[in-house]
């Protein structure tokens, strides 16, 4: 299912109506639960409502299976865009959907000079393979969206908006209707920046036993990376208080619970970075992200579902993490959002934490 609908995508070239962005999926970690009856399809990206697959399925795959792992002393198997538990006997027995095969592909045109999404109106919008932001003269956050400036949904998950068709509702009250914050917050500020004389100011409330997770994010999903590509992410951070348990994400929107590469600090500010996947391989360093002055994060992926991907993070031009491993979940994985902020709070106090200078970069192995 969608948990919701938006407006559509402008074109390109038409007036101050906000671009589109996708329901928002449920940000757990990707957990094996048989016994779980609450699971999201994958939004599909900007197309409207794309039907979802939730019949009854078989206990076995008819296709090939694409990968597997163990989660939980469990092994799994991916297969048909499910997922299966493997079985003592060899066999597969279903658990959940994950992704609509073929529905990520569908959703853009990859040409040897442009990268295309469609839109909820059909019409098909550039995908840049470098959007910049810094966050001058907005006066709130709905000036943030749109194609313009490169940002299409911010996510404010907390105990006043904690299921997802809350938080999807409070995007749209705030981006149609104008209303206000209710806990959490993500909005321009020029209480303090890295350049110029603005920046993102993010709130997040602690998360709770009931809410866990509490976001206050901004994020695009005119993003595309595939296999082979190399993607660079830079952004400036000053935290003013707590710490942020995700500091930035690139992620398919495409696949159950949004897996990808992500930023991620433990409690005193250690950086590592993880592939939201599967087991999730997890590439650590010991540098600590400070408090109270600006730092620069740089994340530089090669993509492969394989081995050979490269993870380089950098902090203020010190490399602190250069390794090789898997950077991506499946070898035909797009990922199309890249979110940034506080993409999650821990339960240990609220965080509020400024972003500047934010830059995505993709170079492409183009295959057309
Ligand atoms: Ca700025």
């Amino acid at each position: 299912m969608l948990a919701a609908t938006v407006a559509p995508l402008r074109a390109a070239d038409s007036g101050e109506s906000p671009i589109a962005a996708p329901s928002r999926i449920g940000e757990d970690d990707f957990v094996i639960n048989p016994a779980s009856r609450r699971f999201l399809v994958a939004a599909a990206g900007l197309l409207l409502a794309a039907a979802c697959t939730q019949t009854a399925p078989g206990t076995s795959p008819t296709g090939d299976v694409d990968a597997s792992f163990v989660v939980d002393g469990q092994s799994v198997a991916i297969a048909d865009g499910n997922a299966y538990v493997v079985a003592s006997d060899g066999s597969l027995v279903f658990i959940k959907e994950l992704y609509t095969p073929g529905e990520a592909q569908a959703a853009f045109r990859v040409s040897r000079n442009a990268v295309l999404r469609v839109g909820e109106d059909g019409k098909w919008y550039d995908v840049p393979d470098r959007l910049e932001m810094d966050f001058e003269d907005a006066k709130g956050v709905r000036d943030l969206i749109g194609l313009e400036r490169g940002w299409t949904n911010f996510t404010l998950q907390s105990p006043a908006a904690p299921t997802v068709p809350d938080y999807v509702a409070l995007f749209k009250r705030i981006l149609a209707d104008g209303a206000g914050f209710e806990d959490n917050r993500v909005e321009p500020s020029e209480e303090n920046f890295h350049r110029g004389a603005a920046s993102l100011r993010t709130y997040a409330v602690a998360g709770t036993d009931a809410v866990p997770v509490s976001k206050a994010s901004l994020s695009s999903i005119l993003v595309h990376a595939v296999e082979g590509d190399t993607v660079d992410l830079s952004a400036w951070y000053f935290i003013e208080q707590g710490m942020p348990v995700g500091l930035m994400d690139l992620e398919s929107s495409f696949i159950d619970q949004g897996p990808g590469m992500r930023v991620l600090a433990d409690q005193t500010g250690r950086l590592r970075v993880e592939l939201k996947w599967g087991d999730k391989p997890t590439y650590r360093s010991e540098a600590i992200l400070p408090v109270g002055r600006w730092t620069q994060l740089r994340l530089r992926i090669l993509l492969s579902a394989a081995q050979s991907g490269t993870i380089e993070l950098w902090v203020d031009n010190e490399l602190v993490i250069d390794a090789t491993g898997q950077t991506l979940p499946l070898g035909d994985t797009i990922l199309d959002r890249f979110e940034i902020g506080t993409t999650a709070n821990n339960d240990l106090g609220p965080v509020i934490m400024f972003v500047d200078d934010v830059r995505i970069e993709t170079k492409r192995v183009r295959t057309p």
